[in-house]
């Protein structure tokens, strides 16, 4: 088994519904979500305008290689009614992005793990860091912890209801 950060995001339509969605598709596969972070409500980043954004992240323990679950996560984001345009940060009905795959270092055409941007952005960081502070981050040697501390991101992230 393996395991696998996810960070998921949507900002049209039933925000909390695509999510939580996401989540019981996630658990086919063999796969289970070992922890979940509360969601949290956050201004779009690099994004002009649009809708808030709700954001969780997930500890997924799976046997699927990255891939593989690369594929799974595509295929969800279809059925949840994603649209993939040539604007490359589009408002999404949902988007689902791989941070972690155990401690690998993955440089593939398709994917990039660690996620490239997962330090720079707070909306990340900070779900990522009330699942997983003592992570370590495979290429920067600091944990997740330290990396919300660092960062310089102002977008305003906040849980939801508070
Ligand atoms: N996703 C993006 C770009 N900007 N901003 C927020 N707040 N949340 C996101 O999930 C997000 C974003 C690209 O995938
Ligand atoms: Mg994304
Ligand atoms: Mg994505």
């Amino acid at each position: 088994m393996n395991n696998a950060y996810l960070s998921l995001g949507s900002n049209i339509g039933n925000r909390h519904k695509y999510i939580e969605r996401a989540l019981h598709l996630l658990e086919g596969s063999g796969s289970t979500i070992v922890m979940a972070s509360a969601p949290y409500e956050t201004q779009p980043w690099k994004m002009s305008g649009g809708n808030f954004f709700i954001n969780r992240a997930v500890l997924l323990r799976t046997p699927l290689k990255p891939l593989q679950l690369l594929g799974l996560m595509m295929d969800i984001e279809k059925r949840l009614g994603r649209k993939r345009t040539d604007q490359q940060y589009a408002p999404r009905t949902l988007d689902i992005d791989l941070l972690l795959y155990n401690d690998e270092i993955i440089n593939s055409p398709k994917l990039l793990v660690p996620h490239p941007h997962l330090a720079e952005r707070r909306f990340v960081l900070e779900p990522l860091c009330e699942i997983a502070p003592g992570v370590m981050h495979p290429t920067l040697g600091k944990s997740i912890k330290q990396l919300l501390e660092q960062c310089t991101d102002v977008h305003k992230v906040k849980l939801c209801n508070t």
